[in-house]
């Protein structure tokens, strides 16, 4: 009783703010909340989501450039040290962030490399680049077992003998070209614009054994069985398993590269103050576990794990052990002066030629 009047009197005191509609407008990464975190907030506050998605960092970098009005972003991590020299983000005030206290303090700690004292950006979820391996279909294509390496994509001859059971990869350039450079055993960062343009060559030759490049169409098609292999984000890999596909998440011996997601606040939101709220709710761990369920990516939110039913928080591709993590590095802020050249060298790979 008690709490249903309880209950009764929280809807009563929101409703003015719902009456008067107030709303927020918000861009995120696709397939990546639990649609029913953003009705439960509606409901708790009467704020309404408007909700959008993107599924590139060149689309995300687009929405800031244009300066529309939005509330929360969801921003990758390598893409903040622009953001902020620009002005583009507002410093947080933590006083309006009381759940900022369950917030995962190693990743503050990788975060503050990029947005120096956490001041513009709270880690939303995060994870590793891998390949989603449909074990059964990719061995009979290969005709044997797979190589722990990105050889299986990146070595032409290898490739080609998966092409048949269908190859994806993400559209993420930084991604993408890091993790082919440190399978090469050098570093993109400090990559000379000649050596990402040759590599540009390799690409383009392994490119005939790939369906497409794109990072939102290939969650369907690994669900349906449609691939065999494809660059993933852990969440979309994990996803197919979950949906009942034998589909693994590997992360080549060569090592992979991490990315953190982080909600901001752009400086032109017209409703901060609904910002802080809809940010602080995605903060408090039971959310925080509820988005993890969904979308299968680790949290940036330390307490969300004891929500966590036991089989997530004992994944490894979630809870990465020792050995994992020492073959995962958080992807390098790219300089400015190579932007042109990986731009061409990427669309040449996207478009296949
Ligand atoms: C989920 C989106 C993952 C975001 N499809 C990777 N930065």
């Amino acid at each position: 009783m008690i709490r249903c009047l309880a209950f009764l009197l929280l809807t009563l005191a929101q409703l003015p703010a719902f009456a008067a509609g107030e709303s927020i407008r918000v861009f995120n990464w696709n397939d990546y909340i639990a649609p029913e975190v953003l009705e439960n907030f509606q409901k708790q506050t009467g704020i309404k989501v408007d909700y959008h998605t993107f599924s590139t960092a060149e689309e995300f970098e687009a929405v800031m450039a244009n300066g529309e009005p939005v509330e929360v972003a969801v921003a990758p991590h390598n893409s903040l040290p622009q953001l902020i020299a620009s002005g583009k983000l507002q410093p947080l005030d933590f006083n309006q962030l009381a759940n900022r206290k369950h917030l995962d303090k190693d990743l503050l700690k990788k975060l503050a490399a990029v947005d120096p004292d956490n001041r513009h950006a709270i880690p939303y979820l995060w994870g590793a680049v891998g390949l989603a391996i449909n074990a059964p279909k990719a061995e009979a294509a290969y005709g044997g077992a797979l190589p722990h390496s990105w050889s299986l994509l990146f070595d032409p001859a290898q490739s080609a003998r998966l092409a048949s059971c269908g190859i994806s990869s993400l559209d993420a350039p930084a991604e993408v070209l890091s993790v082919l450079f440190n399978y090469q055993g050098r570093s993109l960062a400090s990559a000379a614009p000649a050596r990402i343009k040759r590599t540009g060559d390799l690409l383009v030759q392994v490119r005939p054994n790939l369906r497409y490049v794109d990072s939102e169409r290939y969650i369907d098609d690994l669900d349906n069985g449609k691939l065999c292999m494809a660059v993933a984000w852990v969440g979309d890999a994990l996803g197919a398993a979950r949906n009942g596909q034998p589909v693994t998440f590997m992360i080549p011996d060569e090592g992979s590269v991490l990315f953190i997601d982080n909600l901001v606040i752009p400086n032109n939101a017209p409703h901060a103050e609904l910002a802080y709220r809809f940010i602080n709710y995605l903060m408090s761990p039971e959310v925080a576990a509820q988005i993890t369920s969904e979308t299968l990516y680790p949290s940036g939110n330390a307490d969300a794990k004891q929500f966590l039913d036991p089989s997530l928080s004992n994944e490894p591709a979630l809870y990465p052990d020792a050995e994992l993590k020492r073959r995962l590095h958080v992807l390098e802020t790219l300089p400015a002066k190579q932007a042109e050249v990986r731009e061409a060298t990427w669309q040449r790979f996207r478009e296949g030629r």
